[in-house]
């Protein structure tokens, strides 16, 4: 059977939901103790409130680092009620039980977080006594019920209601929230020192993530998942993006997303990419973003049905209309914002009403995310990210000819597009845009292959950028034969000069960045 609730031990920085909470439990006949300030904030709602201090007869002190730390309040939440010995005991002592805790934590993360915050700040809100109540009431949760969040409340309440307790279920629940809590708190404080250090890598392993949503499924119906949110993540994300219109985000959705987004990030001019199975299948600049739109949906507009977009700048009409090509089917967009009229109009494009997603991140920012996480069996690979912005004055020219200038920014749009496909990659762009990708293939002249064949005859005249070096020159010949007329590539091959040397041959212009650049 369900204990009673009689009395609750509430000490609380955020009060979200706090008093109507509280107001329905004193209705059900609850006695509440507080501290301080949440003592105050109840009584100035009108409730009758008891405080802390004034039952454990010692007074709040340190500038309220010793509150609640203190036998008659832990010897309450921890007494075993089926232990004669210990209720015997906390009787001998004048210590009352409590069968419900509210606690949350001093805003540690929000305190970091804020610009400037000196380490004292940030000390001060290393909260003690709150997660020591937590775990108290949690490992006591035969008995004990524990609330850490305001989204909480509701559930028990409607038991407390009914049945004039929580059920065991309800408890046990909320206990391994409790620590998933206390333990998150931690890592983020373990983080903040790490920093403080000057510690970047190898970092705090114990990544301070938080549950965000459940998602409908994986990668597969078959497969359950969810997002979780890094704890004080900066800049935009799609966590906790605004969807304006559109189902439910999927987890492959969200992978595609996010590769869109990363490739347009860094690109100063209006840019687009289009991805699928996380690979690029367009990308382009131009000088208004419905012409890098256009541009990219035209790079290879069979893979574009059913694809997920990123954009760069806010989504004007002229751009919603790109998007409204007749048979394009989209399954989702991002873009700092859009103005209203695009929505209008992509909400009302027959095919996709109600379904495509539109997401707002708002302005979008520098990557945030430095470490990488890779899970294998029995172990996790951790790096740090490749976010290394290739400088042009490290470039080399390696053959006879140099590029012509006008190809210059081909190159360096096929170079900044190519990190982000997938091992063995290779692509082929021209006036800003990708017109063809070879990604994931075993052998890179394969992928040389493919990215030539997607351009098709727009071809001749385009730029190759290669993820990695050339392990022979075959490639060079099938790039020359098909009308490319200069390459990007980091160079370092054993090769090296046979590459070089079919370069020559066509008379290819070829550059070597120095810098390879992996994606498995
Ligand atoms: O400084 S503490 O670690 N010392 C304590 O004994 C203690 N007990 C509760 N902080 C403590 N708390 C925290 O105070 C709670 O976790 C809660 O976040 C906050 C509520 O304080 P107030 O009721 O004065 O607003």
């Amino acid at each position: 059977s369900n204990p009673r609730l009689q009395r609750a031990v509430i000490s609380v920085s955020d009060k979200t939901g706090l008093t109507e909470f509280v107001q329905a439990l004193v209705a059900a006949g609850v006695e509440i103790f507080s501290t301080g300030g949440t003592r105050k904030h109840l009584e100035n709602a009108g409730l009758k409130i008891r405080d802390v201090a004034d039952y454990t007869g010692f007074p709040e002190m340190l500038d309220g680092r010793v509150k609640t730390l203190h036998p008659k309040i832990f010897g309450g939440i921890l007494a075993r009620r089926d232990h004669d010995e210990d209720m015997r005991l906390t009787a001998e002592h004048g210590i009352v039980s409590f069968e419900l805790v509210v606690v949350n934590l001093y805003p540690f993360e929000a305190t970091v977080a804020k610009p400037g915050v000196s380490p004292e700040e940030a000390i001060e809100n290393i909260d003690i006594g709150g997660p020591s109540l937590v775990r108290a009431a949690a490992k006591n949760h035969a008995f004990v019920t524990i609330a850490t969040s305001p989204h909480q409340y509701s559930e028990i309440l409607a038991e407390v209601q009914t049945q004039g307790g929580t059920s065991l279920e309800l408890r046990r629940k909320l206990a391994a929230a409790a620590y998933a809590h206390t333990a998150g708190y931690d890592a983020a404080i373990s983080a903040w020192f790490a920093k403080e250090l000057g510690q970047t890598f190898p970092p705090q392993l114990s990544i301070p993530l938080l549950l965000e949503n459940e998602l409908r499924y994986g990668e597969n119906s078959h497969q359950l998942a969810a997002i979780y949110k890094q704890a004080g993540a900066k800049g935009t994300s799609l966590v906790g993006a605004k969807q304006l219109n559109g189902k439910e985000l999927s987890y492959n959705n969200l992978l595609d997303l996010d590769s869109a987004l990363g490739i347009v990030r860094p690109l100063s001019q209006a840019a687009c990419a289009v991805i699928k199975h996380n690979n690029p299948c367009g990308a382009a600049v131009g000088a208004s973003l419905a012409e890098a739109t256009r541009k990219a949906l035209d790079g290879d507009p069979q893979s574009a049905f059913g694809g997920v977009l990123a954009m760069n700048q806010p989504i004007d009409l002229a751009t919603a209309e790109v998007l409204c090509t007749p048979g394009l089917f989209l399954e989702a967009i991002v873009a700092p914002s859009f103005e209203p009229a695009a929505v209008e109009l992509l909400k009302t494009k027959p095919k996709w009403k109600a379904n495509v997603r539109l997401l707002e991140v708002g302005k979008l920012t520098p990557q945030t995310a430095t470490i990488g996480y890779r899970q294998i069996e029995g172990g996790m690979l951790v790096q740090q990210a490749d976010v290394l912005a290739d400088p042009e004055s490290e470039w080399k020219i390696a053959t006879e000819k140099k590029p012509a200038e006008k190809l210059l920014n081909d190159l360096k749009f096929g170079w900044a597009i190519v990190r982000h496909v997938k091992s063995n990659a290779i692509v082929l762009a021209k006036d800003g845009m990708l017109l063809g990708c070879g990604a994931g293939q075993m052998s890179r002249v394969d992928s040389v292959e493919i990215a030539i064949q997607k351009a098709g005859e727009r071809g001749p005249g385009s730029v190759l950028a290669s993820d990695a070096f050339f392990p022979f020159p075959d490639s060079i010949h099938r790039a020359a034969a098909a009308g490319v007329i200069a390459i990007i590539q980091p160079g370092g091959s054993v090769k090296d000069a046979e590459v070089v040397a079919a370069c020559n041959e066509h008379g290819l212009p070829m550059i070597f960045t120095g810098r390879r650049h992996f994606k498995h």
